[in-house]
């Protein structure tokens, strides 16, 4: 690996070797005193605190079990609104991934003659850091450096980070691993109802009495969300919309295992059927719409015998399901990675926000256009992050909104860039071409979870200067770090999350940091120091002083959150979901909120008014032709290869999920292909014999899983094995620029083959 000058000539002065740099004292009293990692006093003689989970955006609220202050077991909390007592492994397995022997206990930086990470004080780590960053940007100026974020933080850290690199640092470049996530829900959300508004609350999925689940496996990647299914008393009609027989599949009252990326078409087809029986609600489209008239004259082209022949469905399916759904009282439509990772993603969201809006399943019981999140604080960073959208889901190219926020943050306006950033693809194809130099990675491991880890290695290892900021030494990602900086986890800290249904809940500090580990929260606090920009960020000295400033930031937007007054408040209230605007409550007092949001008031959905966020207040109907998917199979590469999430018990690139031993009981270690039973007889495929599975750019080895799960002519690999993106082919949406992960063309062979071919 390179190693940069500045790492020499550091090394080479005497301040390497101080242990007490000179702003030893100043740093303990900026990241919070001497008794840095210690739990709050004041929940040192509870017995229990409440925290919302740190996996999924489900959101569900674990019981800490606390001796001397120290978290000693986790429940799940009966109390709480969204998971009703429940939790699945991960949750409960929580806090096993704190304990791990790899966690990174100080700053390391990487000694360029043992090209070995060393440790260094947090005092000479943050002078490297700022050093090194002014240098890129005086050199190369300001969008030489960029910054790869999480939706896996607290909301005050992601607004934190979002302001201090844009507005503090300069920076101009910042994305993060919800482009790999969310950018396509956001994406469809705010082009057709003028704000990125998911408008769903989880008793819709006990009220419907029609659930589609289109490219969504929640028995695996959302299993309490399943469970809220199954409370459902109206002995609904459930239909999965996927290639794979999955475990919501089989629990399907019909599955319709439609060929890999022909989602659009079969949604065009349905929306033409809906028109062609009249099920659908023209007082609602009237009121409420806008582009019903183009849309119906567009779908004229979507008869059954074409969508039967784009999709692999039987023209039966296709009445039976547009029938279900044109009866349906209430029907819900829920969606997931198998729509946002697409080369079409955007306009197929679009397609089924399309189907809710013509059939008025919106803004009712048990209805909705209904993305899932996937991080636990997602929803937090589509909001807060100051990537994409500027604080509180505003517009970076809109002067009044820049100037609100200087205004709210008491920030020169100027500071505020006024284009937005490039995207995470469009940010490491600038790496590639030598345009940015520096890059700060926070919560996400890319070399892992990104397409084609071998190619992100090699830009990694060009970056003049790459600071990663983890829990773990280990991770794929933190192998290429010049500094790494020791990041606290879950349950080290406080702050808040936001689910799926847009709740907002607290977590709580129920574990002590190993070693030198920081909260994120207080590294940022730290840089903002360092940097010499903590003036800007006065305000900034705590979580809960930061949600005080994010309801500022929220006033009057479609998030406002004004009406909430604290932490405490929302643990009153077992989370509240926004909006909760100031107006709200202005004629109740404080316990009469409480009391209101623990009643009726509980289950709040968007839109029931039909009056959405566009500058008409109407909804659009946006549509586009389908096109073939990209990396299309051959006579070479014959095989669809598709990807998601394995089982419950692993997390991403498990770097947390891998330290529990009761959940690595429970997912098998080697990396595994789903295989046909068809395609394994005729390749002389044996159940759990190595295989490898060759794509255009690279050969991977995995042993077979025959099972009639995927379709003759698919594979799957679970996404938690480094060995999966290696395969992945690099597509990407054009509006939200979400990679399409879930389209390969591979081919698949014995090992034995290769023994005999050699
Ligand atoms: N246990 C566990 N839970 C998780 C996660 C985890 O890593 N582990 N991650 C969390 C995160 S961040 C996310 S985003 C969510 C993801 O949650 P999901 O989206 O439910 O999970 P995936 O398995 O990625 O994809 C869902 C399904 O899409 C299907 N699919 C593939 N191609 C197509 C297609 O063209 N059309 C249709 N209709 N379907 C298709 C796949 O076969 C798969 O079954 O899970 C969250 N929950
Ligand atoms: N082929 C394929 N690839 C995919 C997908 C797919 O379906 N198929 N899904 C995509 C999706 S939806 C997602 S969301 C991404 C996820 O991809 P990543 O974000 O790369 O996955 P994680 O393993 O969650 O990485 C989080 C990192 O943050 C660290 N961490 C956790 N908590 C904290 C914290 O509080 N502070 C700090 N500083 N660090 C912390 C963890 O140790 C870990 O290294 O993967 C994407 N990749
Ligand atoms: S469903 Fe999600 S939020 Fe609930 S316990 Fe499991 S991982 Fe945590
Ligand atoms: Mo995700």
């Amino acid at each position: 690996m390179k190693t940069p000058e500045f790492l020499s000539s550091w090394l080479r002065s005497s301040r390497w070797r101080s242990r007490e740099g000179p702003l030893t004292k100043e740093l303990a009293l900026v990241s919070g005193g001497p008794d840095l990692g210690l739990i709050p006093a004041r929940l040192a003689p509870q017995a229990t605190t409440s925290l919302i989970c740190g996996f999924c955006s489900t959101g569900c609220a674990l019981t800490a079990h606390l001796q001397n202050g120290q978290a000693v077991n986790l429940t799940p909390d009966p109390g709480y609104p969204v998971n009703l007592g429940m939790a699945c492994p991960k949750g409960w397995e929580a806090l096993a991934p704190l304990r791990a022997p790899d966690r990174a206990t100080q700053p390391l930086l990487r000694n360029p003659r043992t090209h070995q990470l060393e440790p260094v004080t947090w005092d000479q780590a943050l002078r490297i850091f700022t050093q090194r960053f002014k240098e890129l940007m005086q050199q190369y100026g300001p969008e030489s450096v960029a910054c790869l974020s999480t939706g896996q933080i607290c909301t005050e850290e992601m607004a934190f980070l979002g302001a201090l690199f844009k507005f503090g640092m300069g920076g101009r470049h910042a994305d993060s691993n919800t482009r790999q996530c969310m950018a396509t829900s956001v994406t469809a959300y705010k082009q057709a109802f003028g704000f990125d508004a998911p408008p769903y609350t989880y008793a819709d999925l006990e009220e419907s009495d029609v659930l589609v689940f289109i490219g969504a496996n929640p028995c695996i990647a959302h299993p309490i969300l399943w469970h809220r299914v199954l409370r459902n008393p109206h002995q609904p009609k459930i239909l999965v919309v996927d290639p794979r027989a999955t475990e919501t599949a089989l629990c399907a009252t019909e599955h319709l295992a439609i060929r890999p990326k022909s989602d659009l078409s079969l949604f065009y087809g349905v929306a033409h059927l809906l028109i062609r029986h009249g099920w659908i609600r023209p007082d609602f489209i009237q009121a409420h719409t806008h582009g019903f008239k183009a849309f119906a004259e567009f779908v004229q082209a979507f008869p059954p015998e074409r969508v039967a022949r784009d999709t692999g469905l039987s023209i039966s399916q296709l009445h039976r399901f547009t029938h279900t759904i044109g009866q349906g009282r209430a029907v819900s439509f829920w969606w997931t990675m198998g729509v946002n990772q697409g080369h079409q993603a955007t306009r197929t969201a679009q397609a089924i926000i399309n189907l809710a809006l013509m059939t008025g399943n919106i803004g009712r019981a048990g209805t909705g256009p209904n993305s899932i999140t996937g991080q636990c604080n997602a929803m937090g960073s589509r909001l807060f992050a100051n990537t994409t959208s500027l604080l509180g889901g505003r517009d970076f190219t809109n002067a009044s909104d820049r100037a609100t926020v200087a205004n709210i943050l008491g920030i020169p306006t100027e500071r505020i860039p006024a284009t937005p950033s490039l995207a995470y693809d469009q940010i490491l194809d600038a790496i590639d071409a030598g345009m940015i130099k520096g890059l700060w990675i926070i919560a996400t491991n890319p070399v892992h979870s990104w397409i084609d880890p071998t190619r992100m290695a090699r830009l990694l290892s060009k970056l003049e200067f790459l600071v990663v900021q983890d829990m773990y030494t280990s991770t794929e990602t933190a192998q290429w770090a010049h500094l790494l900086l020791p990041g606290a986890g879950w349950g080290e800290k406080e702050g808040t999350f936001i689910n799926s249904e847009r709740r907002i809940g607290v977590i709580r500090k129920v574990a002590r940091a190993p070693g030198q580990a920081l909260s994120d929260f207080h590294i940022f606090r730290l840089v903002a120091h360092y940097w010499g920009c903590a003036d800007l960020f006065q305000q900034w000295a705590s979580p809960e002083a930061v949600f005080q400033i994010l309801k500022r930031l929220s006033a009057g937007q479609p998030c406002d959150i004004t009406g909430i007054k604290d932490y405490n408040m929302l643990e009153a209230c077992g989370g509240i979901q926004w909006p909760w605007p100031a107006s709200e409550t202005t004629n109740l007092d404080e316990p009469s909120t409480i009391a209101a949001l623990r009643g009726p008031l509980r289950e709040r959905r968007l839109f029931a008014d039909g009056r959405f966020h566009t500058p008409d207040g109407r909804a659009r109907f946006l549509f586009e032709a389908p096109c073939c998917a990209p990396d299309v199979p051959d006579s070479d590469f014959p095989f669809v290869l598709l990807t998601g999430r394995g089982s419950a018990a692993q997390w991403h690139t498990n770097t947390r999920t891998a330290k529990s031993t009761v959940l690595r009981q429970l997912y098998p270690h080697e990396p595994y292909v789903e295989v046909h039973p068809s395609d394994a007889g005729r390749l002389g495929l044996t159940p759990g014999m190595m295989v490898e599975i060759i794509s255009r750019k690279a050969t991977v080895r995995a042993r077979c899983l025959v099972t009639p799960a995927v379709q003759p002519g698919h594979l799957f690999m679970p996404m938690h094995y480094a060995e999966t993106n290696r395969l992945t082919h690099p597509a990407f949406d054009p509006y939200s620029r979400q990679p399409a992960y879930k389209h390969t063309a591979v081919r698949i062979r014995a090992m034995q083959d290769l023994v005999d071919a050699t």
